[in-house]
Formats: C-alpha cells, sequence, structure tokens
C-alpha cells in the first residue's frame, strides 16, 4: 500500500499516518558507534548550512531526501523544497536565536549541507555531530544512515562507502519534546534546538581504536588500569588478536597489549601498568597534573592528555587521593545570552574562571552532559566536576524504550569523558519520585555505570519526605555519595525541618546538598523578608550555611545556581522567561548579594 503511494510515481505520502514506522524502529545510532577523535585528521563541517523549519515533518512523510525533481519520463515536476536556495544558520548553534521567527520553535528542522571530499585511499571516515537536540536523522548523499536520540552526548556514523567528491548531506534535527524522551515533556530550562555542538569528518585507517580508557586503579596503590577497544575492520578478517600500544613518554611506558576478538567483533585488550606513586603527579584541583598518552594499533593513532587521581569515599568521607576533600561548588546550566546552548570555548572558560575566583574547586554540570571542552579545559584549569543525564523529574519509567534511550545517553556521556581526571562523579538523575518502575530504571543505571567505569563515584539528586522528615530513597542503597536538593527558607519557609532532616540522617555515605537556593532580581533591593530582592535570597544562603556547615557527613554543596538561566516555566513580570536563582545575573557581570556569602563561606573552608 505504502510504496504504491511514493512521491516518485506521482503520489505524495498526504493519505497514508504510518510514514515514520519504519524510522522508529531502524537503524539506532548508539555508544557502540562512538569513535576516539583525539588528535586524528578532521575536517570540519561547522559554518553556514541551509535550513528550514519542517513543521509537517515533509522530510520523511513526503520523502525529500529522494530529491525527485523529474518523472519517470524526464519532465518536470513540482516539488516542495529547495535545500540550496533556504536561509542559512550556524553550526555549532541553537536556531532560536537565529532568527526572531525560530525564538520559540520547538519541532523538526532540516540542516543540508554541500562539502566536496577528497577520498583518502584505504582509509575510513567517520561523521561526528558533537550534539543534536532531540532526534537526529541522517542522509548523505540520498542514503539514509540512521537516527540517534538524545540532546546532549556525541554520536557517530561511518561514512566512508557513501562519500564522493561533491556531497549532499541532510539532517533533520527534531526537538519536539515528548513523553518517552530523557528528559521528558516538563523541565524547568530552555528547550534549545538545533546542531549545537560542532560536527566534523574523522579521517582513520581501516583498523580504529575505537575508544580507550586509562586510569588510576581504584585499589592497588601503583597501579594504572588500562582498557583498549579496537575496530579492526577489514583487517580484522580471520584475526584473533591485534596488537596496541600504550605510551607515556615521562613514565618511559611503553606497554604492548595483545587485543583478543570479543563476541561482538571489536578487539579488546585490559591490563595494568605498575607504578611507583611516588614518581607519579597526581591531579588535584590546586596542581592540575596531566599527561601526555598515545595509543597506537597498526597505522591508527590517537593522542589525549590525562591526569592520574584517586577519588574514593571512607564512611562518610570523600577522599582525593587519599585526603579528604570537601566539594566547595555550584551547579551551572550550559547556556550564554546570544549563544543559547552553544556556547564557546571562551564561554566554558568564563564560567571555570567565575567558579574559580568564587573559591570552587567543584562543579555540578546539570541536567545534561555539557560540551565535551568543558571536562577538558576543567582537566587543565583544575576544577572538579559532577556529570549527569537528563533523567529529570518525571519519565516513563517502565517505558523500555526509554531506558534504552537513558541507558544510551549514560553510555555516550561517559565513553567520552571517562579519561578526564576532573569528572570525579556521574550522576544518574535528578529528583524522581521513589515508585518501583523508578527504582529498578535507575539501579539499572548504576550498573551501566558501575560497567562502563570504576574510577569514579554514583550519585544522584535525592528528594527528601516533608512528611516524615527523612530521605527515603531506595536509590540511595545504589548510591556512593547522597545527593540532596532542598529549598528551606524558598520554597517551604521552615528551617527547622531541614534541621530535622538532617538530625534523622543515617546513612553511612558522605551528602552533597546539590541543590539549594531562591530567587533574587539583579539590583532589586529591600528587606530581608522580602521576597526576589538580593537581600532576601543572601539571607536564605546565610542561613542555610549556618545549617549545613553543622552536619560533618555534608560533604560538597552545590547550591543553585552560578548564573540566571533561562526557562519558559518561569514567567512572571520579574522572571520574564528566566529563573533568577543564579547570585550572578545571565549577563555573567552582575554578582548579586548572595555571591559575596558564598564567596566569604568557601575562603573559610580549607
Ligand atoms: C530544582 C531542579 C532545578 C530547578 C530548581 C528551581 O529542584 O532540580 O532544575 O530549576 O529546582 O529553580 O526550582
Amino acid at each position: 500500500m505504502k510504496k504504491e503511494l511514493r512521491f516518485d510515481e506521482g503520489f505524495d505520502n498526504i493519505l497514508v499516518f504510518d510514514y515514520d514506522t519504519e524510522y522508529q524502529n531502524g537503524v539506532f545510532i548508539s555508544a557502540d558507534t562512538l569513535v576516539e577523535t583525539g588528535g586524528r585528521p578532521a575536517m570540519s563541517l561547522d559554518g553556514e548550512w541551509n535550513f528550514s523549519p519542517d513543521v509537517f515533518h515533509s522530510l520523511v512523510r513526503s520523502r525529500w531526501f529522494d530529491e525527485v525533481k523529474y518523472n519517470r519520463d524526464q519532465l518536470p515536476i513540482p516539488y516542495d523544497f529547495s535545500f540550496e536556495e533556504w536561509d542559512t544558520v550556524h553550526v555549532p548553534g541553537v536556531w532560536n536565536n537565529q532568527k526572531e521567527e525560530y525564538a520559540l520553535y520547538e519541532g523538526a528542522g532540516i540542516y543540508f549541507k554541500e562539502f566536496r571530499y577528497q577520498a583518502n585511499p584505504g582509509g575510513r571516515v567517520f561523521l561526528k555531530i558533537g550534539a543534536a537536540n532531540y532526534e537526529t536523522r541522517i542522509w548523505l548523499n540520498r542514503r539514509y544512515l540512521g537516527r540517534h536520540l538524545g540532546g546532549f552526548t556525541p554520536f557517530c556514523v561511518e561514512v566512508t562507502d557513501c562519500l564522493e567528491e561533491s556531497n549532499r548531506l541532510l539532517l533533520m534535527v527534531d526537538n519536539t519534546r515528548s513523553k518517552e524522551q530523557i528528559p521528558s515533556l516538563h523541565y524547568d530550562w530552555f528547550n534549545y534546538g538545533g546542531i549545537h555542538r560542532s560536527v566534523e569528518l574523522v579521517e582513520t585507517p581501516e583498523t580504529v581504536i575505537k575508544n580507550f580508557h586509562i586510569r588510576l586503579s581504584k585499589d592497588r596503590k601503583n597501579q594504572i588500569d588500562y582498557s583498549i577497544a579496537v575496530d579492526a575492520g577489514k583487517d580484522g578478517i580471520d584475526r584473533e588478536g591485534m596488537e596496541a600500544v600504550i605510551t607515556i613518554d615521562e613514565l618511559n611506558v611503553e606497554e604492548h597489549v595483545t587485543c583478543v576478538r570479543s563476541e561482538e567483533g571489536s578487539f579488546i585488550g585490559n591490563g595494568f601498568l605498575c607504578q611507583d606513586e611516588k614518581n607519579l603527579q597526581l591531579w588535584n584541583p590546586e596542581a592540575p597534573y596531566l599527561y601526555k598518552v598515545k595509543v597506537t594499533c597498526q597505522t591508527d593513532v590517537v593522542e589525549d592528555e590525562i591526569g592520574f587521581r584517586r577519588i574514593e569515599t571512607d564512611g562518610r568521607t570523600i577522599r582525593l587521593n587519599g585526603e579528604p576533600v570537601f566539594l566547595k561548588g555550584m551547579c551551572v546550566h550550559e547556556e550564554r545570552p546570544g549563544h543559547g546552548r552553544a556556547v564557546t570555548e571562551d564561554d566554558m572558560k568564563n564560567t571555570l574562571e567565575t567558579a574559580k575566583e568564587l573559591g570552587c574547586n567543584f562543579l555540578r554540570l546539570t541536567h545534561y552532559p555539557h560540551n565535551e571542552w568543558m571536562a577538558k579545559l576543567a582537566d587543565r584549569l583544575g576544577m572538579m566536576l559532577w556529570e549527569e543525564i537528563p533523567v529529570y523529574w518525571a519519565l516513563e519509567f517502565d517505558n523500555p524504550k526509554t531506558f534504552q534511550d537513558a541507558s544510551n545517553q549514560l553510555s555516550e556521556m561517559i565513553i567520552r569523558d571517562r579519561n578526564r581526571a576532573s569528572v570525579i562523579i556521574w550522576s544518574v538523575g535528578n529528583e524522581n519520585p521513589d515508585t518501583d518502575a523508578r527504582y529498578h530504571f535507575m539501579k539499572r543505571l548504576t550498573e551501566t555505570a558501575r560497567s562502563l567505569d570504576q574510577s569514579r563515584l554514583i550519585s544522584a539528586s535525592c528528594l527528601i519526605d516533608v512528611e516524615t522528615c527523612k530521605i527515603r530513597d531506595r536509590l540511595i542503597r545504589e548510591l556512593d555519595i547522597v545527593g540532596i536538593n532542598e529549598y528551606y527558607g524558598w520554597y517551604l519557609k521552615d528551617f527547622g525541618v531541614l534541621e530535622k532532616i538532617l538530625e534523622n540522617y543515617e546513612e553511612d555515605k558522605p551528602m552533597i546538598i546539590t541543590e539549594t537556593g531562591a530567587d533574587g532580581v539583579c539590583g532589586m533591593h529591600g528587606s530581608e523578608d522580602e521576597i526576589y530582592t538580593e537581600e532576601c535570597q543572601a539571607e536564605i544562603y546565610r542561613k542555610q550555611f549556618e545549617i549545613l556547615f553543622s552536619h560533618p557527613f555534608i560533604r560538597g554543596t552545590t547550591p543553585w545556581i552560578l548564573f540566571d538561566y533561562a526557562s519558559m516555566r518561569r514567567m512572571s513580570s520579574l522572571q520574564k522567561g528566566y529563573n533568577l536563582k543564579g547570585i550572578i545575573g545571565a549577563d555573567r557581570k552582575h554578582k548579586k548579594m548572595a555571591y559575596w556569602v558564598v564567596k566569604e563561606v568557601y575562603s573559610k573552608i580549607v
């Protein structure tokens, strides 16, 4: 039936509902196809792309991607698209700030780019998209390559066999919110649309180092553990093993690793390097030392700069390289006016420098994986990080597709950043109600995280039970650190309840207050009782700190939030589409009175 209605036979798909089924069930681009890109030759596809909103999904419904402009008799037929003549938008970028009429657009958008490519004989090429929100479908030279879900993690697809000298790349990026997604329909940040991180073609030889992970062993003092995964393509046929070499010149390391064929076809190598820890300069925020690491396999070479550090808990204490550490932090969204979520390297540096100036050694990157440069810069500048996936508020916890999506986003984030010393905590979610379905969903996420990486701590931001004044969340069993969000002084007025909750804390695990805070309008002054004034916000911070710091099991605080940020559920005449809980304005210039409270308190903690 569907076949008879094809556009190229003179009909449009206007009469069917199920035009999308084959895509829903089709090729899913996932963490399995992510390829390490560090130090490899790449051709950037950033810049101007032709763009049009696609409100009716016509690209798919009417098969525009076939680019049929003539009938079988070569007579011109009418068509409703003209990719190369459309307006342009910048990539990386969000569409919302590139044209007035796209400002609040939520839906599908079509991106088109023509480019020339000089083939690399005998090599392979992967298209890498840093992130695009939320669903992306890819066609290259009219061939469909698959779809990716999730707005904040990178993905790769191999394009070796589709590339020609002159190429037509077509992407559908759709930020329609839907129930089964991560996050779901409702959240407290702006749903920017588009390709908001860089796009590039990454060139590799036939044998590709897919990923590697090098870290200080969790338990053994003088050991650096490693694992390597190699996709040997045609080189791998009939082979049982491949040799890879890890080189760390400064440590005189040249380790030859035999990677063995795994069930999925990749070649996997695991092992450890013994070092005298006295000779190893461990990474910490004050001395963020990084080693140059090179991994080679056949002719493939990848390079990275990696710091070695150990993060662990010991009862209610968090230890960094064996020493107790207090996490002086703030939450931060990835946003800058004018850039939306497509922040630049300078924006990221500014965030880190602002946090340092405030006295922070830690940032909670909420509520989704931020640009991969953020952790690279934090490695260099010395800032510990909490990274999380947008398992936020209500989700379809009993939907297997939702789990698959969440688990894939978590895997993509971990594979991308597990060589970053700065990242010390993976978080599996924020403020989700403790139902059976949610418990099993999130428990499985903690298992996924632990299977991919044992060198970090696992946490989540949990809710408290106001009735019993207790933290009642079964997920806590699965966590290394208990994260708590509480807004006493703001949404709930009685600080006495907060004191009771903390007195009732029984876990032998450290706690981080992952959110607390209050709104304050930049420059609005009044008494401490007048909500929305800077004085009121500052006073709530003072009272909060006074209570929190009298409980030694609280080993970190990340108040909500460093900068004001856009959120379409904040529409009062004062908020005007912004969440105003920043201690600095969205302009990143205006420091509110609460800023100085945090600075003073953090300056006293060693
Ligand atoms: C929360 C959420 C955070 C919100 C914040 C607020 O609990 O985790 O995303 O934006 O409260 O401002 O109320």
